[in-house]
């Protein structure tokens, strides 16, 4: 029997949800800019005997009996992320990327130490040191903003910040922040008040693959990603460093500081993700993903829509609505109900609640995946456009609905399943 058709006869109520779930992917345009659509390879390889396997410690180093098998899969993922990011180490082991974050803050710092990272509400991550995480929590953590006029990381303000602040440890990276970073400068007001530099990716992992966004590596003590956005691998994290003397301690946050456990069969999958992004196809994607996100961007603001930064140079943007009557939470139902996913986002300045919001972010990955390209931006646009204005005209929006739904029938998300 093929694995669909055990679970088929064993669950059918989650065969069954697990199928709605595909129904929901494969008749809707996803713009969340966090997700993808991992390859059938991918997801195959999460499904597998290496669930069974309880594997703590590194590869020849474990506590339990059994590994050898384990060992090889993980020193083949090592090898494979070390490889495609040009990193001499790496810890493969995080489930996620709040927990990459948390080995890699354990690894540098202990309790009450001061970090500075970018404000939740101008693009940063709860990970980053808010005050509701276990970052803000623990740590003493201030914050960088952009710059209220142009919207890009106020380099100025983050050196200053710095200064007045001493951080032990600097944080760089973002989940809603549409432009490039720039890990030199970085380094530099690091540096300058002799901080830890880390650098989480997560958001542009795959262009960072792929080479179309500066690499963080010559610049970072550590690097955390994610390795389910633009790089569309398996859900889970990842550390990446180049200096040897950071080794120990940063395997020893991840286990026993912060984790059990490894899960063996997510790091299979992890490796077939790497192998993936090595590939010349998975350049092209990238390179597809920026033309989209650029597409889709140059058309909303032929809509009259307003941009945070006014644009985007990575895979995402941010509609502001701030000066609208319409919140983010608002367009983001009417956006569902026409098949389009995105997700209500904050601005900088933001003046509503952050259930409600005056952003919405969109991203590409995920409909690039699907074979869309620079026309179906401008098609996206127009609908995003069309939903706006027909927000409360139910005939409308079920007409929108029915032109996405024609356009997903072409793209379908696997060609079997
Ligand atoms: N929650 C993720 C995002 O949507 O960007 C980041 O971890």
């Amino acid at each position: 029997m093929r694995p669909w058709e055990i679970l088929r006869t064993a669950d059918p109520d989650i065969f069954n949800m697990i199928e709605q779930e595909r129904i929901r992917q494969e008749h809707g345009l996803e713009f969340i800019a966090s997700e993808n659509i991992a390859s059938q390879a991918v997801i195959c390889a999460m499904a597998n005997v290496f669930n069974n396997k309880y594997a703590e410690g590194l590869p020849a180093k474990r506590y339990y009996g059994g590994c050898e098998e384990v060992d090889k899969l993980e020193n083949l993922c090592i090898e494979r992320v070390t490889s495609l990011f040009g990193a001499k180490f790496a810890n493969v082991q995080p489930h996620s990327g709040a927990q990459a974050n948390a080995a890699a803050l354990q690894a540098f710092l202990s309790p009450g130490d001061r970090i500075l990272g970018m404000d939740l509400s101008h693009g940063g991550h709860l990970t980053h040191g808010s005050k509701v995480n276990f970052s803000g929590i623990l740590y003493d953590s201030f914050f960088y903003k952009v710059h209220p006029k142009t919207e890009f990381i106020d380099y100025d303000q983050v050196a200053k910040t710095a200064q007045d602040v001493g951080p032990k440890l600097i944080i760089a990276g973002a989940s809603a922040y549409p432009r490039q970073i720039d890990f030199a400068k970085f380094r530099e007001i690091a540096d300058s008040v002799g901080a830890v530099l880390m650098v989480d990716m997560a958001h542009i992992a795959g262009l960072v693959a792929a080479g179309l966004h500066p690499d963080p590596l010559p610049y970072a003590d550590v690097v955390t990603s994610t390795t389910h956005k633009t790089l569309r691998g398996p859900r889970g994290g990842i550390i990446l460093w180049n200096n040897a003397d950071y080794t120990a301690k940063i395997n020893k946050a991840v286990f026993p500081g912060t984790q059990g456990g490894p899960l063996e069969h997510i790091i299979a999958a992890k490796a077939v993700c790497f192998k993936e992004a090595a590939s010349e196809g998975f350049k092209n994607y990238q390179k597809q993903v920026k033309a989209n996100a650029q597409a889709l961007a140059t058309n909303l603001i032929a809509n009259e829509f307003r941009l945070v930064s006014g644009g985007t140079d990575n895979h995402l943007l941010l509609i502001d609505l701030s000066k609208t009557e319409v919140s983010g939470k608002e367009l983001e139902a009417a956006l569902g109900s026409v098949l389009i996913t995105v997700n209500k986002n904050t601005v900088p300045a933001e003046t509503r609640s952050p259930f409600v919001t005056s952003g919405i972010r969109m991203g590409t990955p995920a409909v690039t995946t699907r074979g869309l390209k620079e026309d179906h931006m401008k098609m996206v646009a127009d609908w995003v456009k069309r939903a706006y204005s027909a927000r409360k005209d139910a005939e409308k929006l079920r007409e929108i609905k029915e032109e996405v739904e024609a356009l997903t029938k072409e793209f379908p998300l696997y060609v079997s399943w």
